[in-house]
């Protein structure tokens, strides 16, 4: 078993802090890489060893594929963990660890390029048996074939980027006249973003709710679910309020669900930490849209929930370690509500904006965990993700949390930037939020 003593974290903000205390945790070696710009995070002054890599811009940091391998080289880490977001998902940069000899810390490189592909997840789940929303048996290479397919699924349908994923590349079409000007649109707009026009077509479920599982499995085909999420409460496609166990899955809905999570892991021999996806309508029909091969922002409410520190699971499958529990020990307690907290301006759309934290009281208590890299005095860097923090409040049931997430938002004190703060707030104190009556439109309801 190859052992770690060094790893690289090959990302900053919040997640490169909690990849950091874990490995402190386990007495491995940190090495950190920043930018010019994040000469000042946290994440650089908590590491054994901080190399920068390169200007602000990403492409010049923190997506610099070369420099990230060459300090790691240099530095002579056993891995890296690439976090979320970057090049987590990159399977070419998962495949220069593999060729360096540098464990990347997460799957191998083929399931990222599989489940990378959205068309291809879909086709390798559905052969799998597990339940997929109706639509193109793979591609749509013509008109035909769409007006074909539609035909056939009915209005309204979803047109999807095989390369998009988190919403990215999506148009809904709810007539025939839309048909043909949407799937031109949606591929030349595929081929801009990812150099990748290829699409495909699923019945669009309107009301919906989304509903992810938690996969954790080792190199020996051991493989756990660690139970569900809700991700509803978005807005554009970005996520705001997360919570685990989800509040619309039934026992027997939990069990199924379970077992299709576990299915489509091991349809394609996944290891690590890794979510499926999925969507559930009005009927309590669950399907499958996504398999993410990374550890996901909202990790922490499963980890609350489940007592399982992920990233740490992570670094021992990663180092050839089995798995120490089975199915049958992985029990749920309580119940767990995470809100981000962005640096984002309500006044003018929630657009993402910068500055100097020149007051910052973080809440705490029974039950509150907070994620973050912020500090007082800390400047904002213009170049990254507007998430400043994220606030995890555990209840032995979900009105506690509620109650605990409520006062933690009241008691959370940041000035000198604008924050969403206001609209989280709004929504955790939604009589419909409290009593679980959520869809991926409440924001956009309560938004008006
Ligand atoms: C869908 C859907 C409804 N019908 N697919 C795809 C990316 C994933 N993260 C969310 N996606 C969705 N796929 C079908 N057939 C609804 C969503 C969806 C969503 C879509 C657009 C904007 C926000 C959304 C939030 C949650 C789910």
């Amino acid at each position: 078993m190859p052992r770690i003593n060094r790893i690289l974290i090959a990302n900053r903000g919040e997640i490169a802090v909690r990849i950091i205390r874990a490995c402190k945790e386990m007495n491995i070696e940190t090495v950190a890489i920043f930018s010019t710009a994040d000469r000042e995070s946290l994440h650089v002054e908590l590491a054994d060893y901080a190399i920068c890599v390169g200007s602000g811009s990403p492409k010049d940091s923190y997506l610099n594929l070369g420099r990230i391998m060459s300090t790691a080289v240099t530095l002579g880490v056993d891995a890296i963990h690439p976090g979320y977001g970057f090049l987590s998902e990159n399977s070419r940069f998962a495949k220069m660890c593999e060729e360096c000899k540098i464990i990347f810390i997460g799957p191998d490189s083929d399931a990222i390029l599989n489940m990378g592909n959205k068309s291809i997840a879909r086709a390798l789940m559905k052969e799998s048996g597990v339940p997929v929303i109706p639509g193109s048996d793979g591609l749509i290479h013509d008109m035909d074939e769409a007006f074909a397919i539609v035909d056939k699924i009915g209005y309204p349908v979803i047109i999807k980027a095989s390369m998009g994923g988190g919403g990215k590349g999506m148009r809904i079409v709810s007539t025939p006249e839309e048909l043909e000007r949407f799937i031109t649109q949606a591929k030349n707009e595929a081929q801009n973003a990812f150099g990748d026009s290829s699409i495909y077509i699923e019945k669009y479920i309107t009301e919906s709710r989304h509903v992810e599982f938690q996969i954790l499995a080792d190199q020996f085909g051991n493989t756990v679910h660690l139970f569900d999420r809700e991700c509803s409460i978005q807005r554009n496609n970005q996520k705001m309020i997360e919570e685990a166990p989800s509040s619309c899955v039934s026992e027997e809905m939990r069990e199924q669900m379970g077992k299709s999570a576990i299915l489509a892991a091991k349809a394609i021999n996944y290891f690590s930490a890794g979510t499926v996806e999925f969507l559930v309508d009005n009927d309590n029909n669950y399907y499958f849209i996504e398999m993410n091969t990374r550890i996901q922002v909202e990790h922490p409410t499963t980890e609350m929930v489940t007592g399982i520190d992920l990233i740490k699971e992570q670094i021992k499958v990663a180092r050839g370690d089995k798995l120490t529990f089975t199915q049958d020990d992985v029990k749920i307690r309580g119940h767990a509500i995470e809100c981000r907290i962005n640096a984002e301006d309500p006044a003018n759309n929630f657009a993402p904006c910068a500055g100097t934290i020149t007051k910052l009281h973080l809440p705490g208590g029974n039950g509150i965990r907070i994620d973050t890299h912020i500090y007082q005095n800390y400047t904002i860097p213009v170049f990254y993700d507007s998430m400043l923090c994220k606030i995890i409040c555990w209840g032995n049931d979900r009105d506690e949390a509620i109650g605990r997430m409520n006062t933690a938002l009241n008691e959370l004190v940041i000035e000198g930037i604008k924050t969403n703060t206001t609209l989280q707030k709004r929504i955790i104190s939604h009589p419909d939020f409290r009593k679980g009556h959520i869809s991926t439109s409440f924001v956009n309801k309560i938004l008006g």
